[in-house]
């Protein structure tokens, strides 16, 4: 019939966060409810960013959702759980102009259709997931008129991916861990906007695109499970670098800056080699960018360059200025040219970082 030939679609499009004080532990699996206070950087939307779009329609007979033009299960439990509390705060769509109506119950018996994609490689330590659940979350509270704010939002997201919560904001961004067993307070809030430390770049050095060999999620159940210096991190060491991270960001001190993201990176890869078995997610290209970087900065009078590593052996390095980006990527295809046998392959620059 006519009335059911409808299709009400939503596009949008988020980009990918990067931690500068790391997320790694959960206290609660199931909610995803981390062991710590995490700090990002969220991404220009050019650059590293997922692109979703939800559909609507009655003649829809279930939820499908397609990644990379690819038709994945929705069975998991993270997408349930996302789609069961957006559909729960769904309320009254009308378009007059398409002559549809969808009452808040309508959204309980409605199928909906998800096409995401990624700009850039999937599983491969590029936080893709952090992306894709913020996207698929923020489209479907726009597609179902959800009136809950970023914030409510971001508890939301965090349900599918935790580092995905911080993506809901641009600009730096912290996940406040939260005290409540059910996580209403597990949420991402936002420390300053995209325009306030804009002198920043972000470039991303490809080591390699192969899918990592343990997921986020597998390995930081192990660390949390065997690691005896993991405990210390979260209770002692977390708590102290959030409070002097925050400061640094709010006075654009870029040498604090530089020494808190990179010895957070080294301590997050440090906990990963306390796990029992030990778990790699650097290699030795990872490893020569480190020590190119670390002497570079020390032949300086002040700090040049921040690196960062996540669950994967790309680096990923925060540039003070464009000057200095450039310098930097001057010595990275000096010491790493891509067409050598060296396993760097290509590099990701953000032209205007957050
Ligand atoms: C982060 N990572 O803070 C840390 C640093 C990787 C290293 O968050 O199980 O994909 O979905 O909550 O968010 C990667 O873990 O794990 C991550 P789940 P997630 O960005």
């Amino acid at each position: 019939t006519k009335k059911e030939s409808w299709v009400l679609t939503v596009m949008a499009q988020t980009p990918t966060n990067i931690a500068v004080i790391k997320y790694w532990g959960k206290r609660d699996e199931s909610l995803i409810l981390p062991i710590n206070d995490s700090i990002s950087v969220t991404l220009d939307p050019s650059h590293l960013c997922t692109t979703t779009t939800v559909a609507v329609s009655p003649s829809f007979t279930s939820d499908r959702m397609w990644l990379n033009g690819k038709e994945i299960p929705l069975s998991g439990g993270r997408y349930q759980n996302c789609l069961r509390e957006i559909r729960s705060r769904a309320s009254d769509v009308e378009d007059a102009e398409k002559g549809i109506k969808i009452t808040k119950k309508d959204w309980e018996k409605l199928h909906l259709h998800i096409a995401s994609y990624n700009n850039f490689p999937t599983a491969a330590g590029l936080a893709s997931s952090a992306a894709g659940f913020a996207c698929l979350v923020f489209s479907l509270a726009k597609l179902m008129n959800v009136k809950e704010d970023n914030g409510q939002l971001s508890a939301i997201a965090r349900q599918g991916s935790g580092s995905a919560c911080r993506s809901l904001y641009g600009g730096f961004v912290k996940w406040i861990m939260g005290k409540d067993d059910k996580g209403s307070d597990s949420i991402a809030v936002q420390l300053v906007d995209e325009n306030h430390w804009d002198e920043l770049v972000i470039l991303i050095a490809v080591v390699s695109s192969r899918q990592k060999e343990t997921s986020s999620t597998s390995g930081m159940r192990e660390t949390v499970d065997t690691s005896p210096l993991i405990q210390h991190r979260a209770a002692e060491v977390v708590p102290k670098r959030i409070l002097q991270m925050e400061e640094a960001i709010k006075n654009r001190d870029f040498p604090t800056f530089v020494q808190l993201t990179c010895s957070d990176s080294n301590q997050f890869h440090a906990v990963c080699l306390d796990t029992s078995p030990p778990i790699f997610y650097m290699n030795d290209t990872s490893h020569r960018i480190i020590s190119c970087v670390e002497k570079w900065n020390r032949s300086e009078e002040t700090p040049q360059v921040a690196y960062t590593f996540d669950a994967g052996p790309n680096a990923v390095l925060i540039a003070r200025n464009r000057k200095t980006a450039a310098l930097l990527l001057q010595r990275l295809l000096f010491h790493f040219p891509p067409q050598s046998d060296a396993d760097l392959n290509s590099y990701v620059v953000g032209d205007k970082s957050i």
